[in-house]
């Protein structure tokens, strides 16, 4: 399997000159931490006022809560990550139920930082932090680069038609510009046992050289419409989860189509372009989940991204591969951490942590962004991640 790693891996490093837009924080919503101690007294409400029925006022349980809520004119107050009954074990253990996002009237960028410290000033308040936008890496250099060259021994694999022009993967005219493709196929084409999560813009699942790289899920794909048949707390996710619009319904976005592409189009089909782990022309190669957090729009959904790490993990994805970043350079968000040390601690376990799939632990996979600067951008600069 660690041949599969690299192959992604160097597939990333193959992606072009990119760049990020420029910095922001969200200026209607926040998230805070719950200390584990103060969880138990935690059972937020909304009422709405009386005395003049239109300002919503969020009890929580804890009175200095209450009154931060009060203050600042809390709209909505929500769980960050979905409730599991399947996985609560270890949705608790990782205290991804300690996290909350709430949400306010729009302030000034210096008005929602200092509310946030008075959030973390509070005694039952472990983390208050921003919802720091983030933005997909995106190519803006084309390369005149040629490439499928293919030499004495390559006769007829593969057999896409373009892949003459994947120079990425195959140059003999430029050293070093390539990753040498052909010699990583002769150890490993793929293996449909291998479930990656694109978290990006929803895959194009009905393209021709994408169709039959798509993971399926079975329950539903075969289930009824409108029922959650195999009880994963997702209606007809047959194919992943568009969290950008919290619907089954992927919608298909050039960013993450191609980046599924360059992971999975089906190789030697004689359509398209070969994947780099798209198998050996008999449609065994790996499979793709769409878990969407941006559309063509690209507008940033607070949570989503969270929450498509733990989706990812529960539903048999061991590799999450990620083309996006913070648009602040140096800063994170610790939930969006927190999520990721879920997937690699429990992808390829069930819910009784037994091993499934093709290895146990998960890896997670950034794009390193390419804008020629120092400054560490997250998540790609987070130590335990390839990039
Ligand atoms: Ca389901
Ligand atoms: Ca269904
Ligand atoms: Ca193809």
């Amino acid at each position: 399997m660690k041949k599969i790693f690299l192959i992604l891996y160097v597939s990333i490093i193959t992606m072009q000159l990119w760049a990020q837009k420029s910095n922001s924080i969200s200026n209607v919503q926040f998230k805070i931490k719950l200390k584990q101690e103060s969880f138990s007294a935690f059972a937020p409400i909304t009422k709405i006022k009386t005395t003049n029925g239109k300002t919503k006022k969020i009890e929580t349980g804890l009175e200095s809560m209450n009154n931060l809520n009060e203050q600042f004119q809390v709209e909505n107050l929500e769980a960050l990550f979905l409730q599991s009954d399947k996985f609560a074990a270890r949705h608790i253990k990782h205290g991804l139920h300690l996290w909350y996002m709430l949400t306010i009237d729009s302030v000034s960028t210096e008005q929602i930082l200092q509310i946030i410290a008075a959030y973390s000033t509070n005694p039952n308040v472990e983390i208050a932090e921003p919802v720091i936008l983030k933005s997909p890496i995106e190519p803006v250099v084309k390369s005149k680069l040629v490439g499928g060259m293919k030499r004495s021994g390559d006769e007829g694999f593969p057999n896409d038609v373009l892949f003459s022009k994947q120079w990425g993967l195959k140059n003999n005219r430029s050293v070093g510009a390539d990753i040498d493709v052909q010699r990583a196929w002769a150890i490993q084409k793929g293996d449909p046992s291998v479930i990656v999560a694109v978290i990006d813009g929803g895959v194009d699942y009905r393209h021709q050289d994408l169709a039959a790289s798509m993971w399926k899920n079975d329950a539903e794909a075969k289930g009824i419409a409108g029922v959650d048949d195999d009880n994963n707390g997702f209606v007809d996710d047959i194919h992943g989860w568009n969290f950008k619009d919290n619907k089954s319904e992927i919608s298909p976005v050039d960013h993450g189509t191609h980046v599924a592409g360059v992971i999975a189009a089906v190789s030697n089909n004689s359509k398209g372009i070969a994947g780099i782990a798209g198998g050996d022309g008999s449609e065994n190669g790996v499979k793709i989940m769409s878990c969407q957090i941006f559309g063509n729009d690209f507008f940033d959904i607070p949570g989503g991204y969270e929450q498509a790490f733990i989706y990812a993990a529960d539903n048999g994805a061991v590799i999450a591969l990620n083309s996006w970043g913070e648009t602040k350079d140096g800063e994170y968000g610790q939930s969006v951490l927190d999520a990721i040390d879920y997937f690699i601690e429990n992808a390829g376990y069930d819910e009784n942590n037994n091993p499934v799939g093709p290895m146990q632990g998960g890896l997670v996979v950034f794009a390193a962004g390419n804008n020629s600067t120092e400054k560490p951008t997250y998540p790609a600069f987070y130590k335990i991640l390839l990039r």
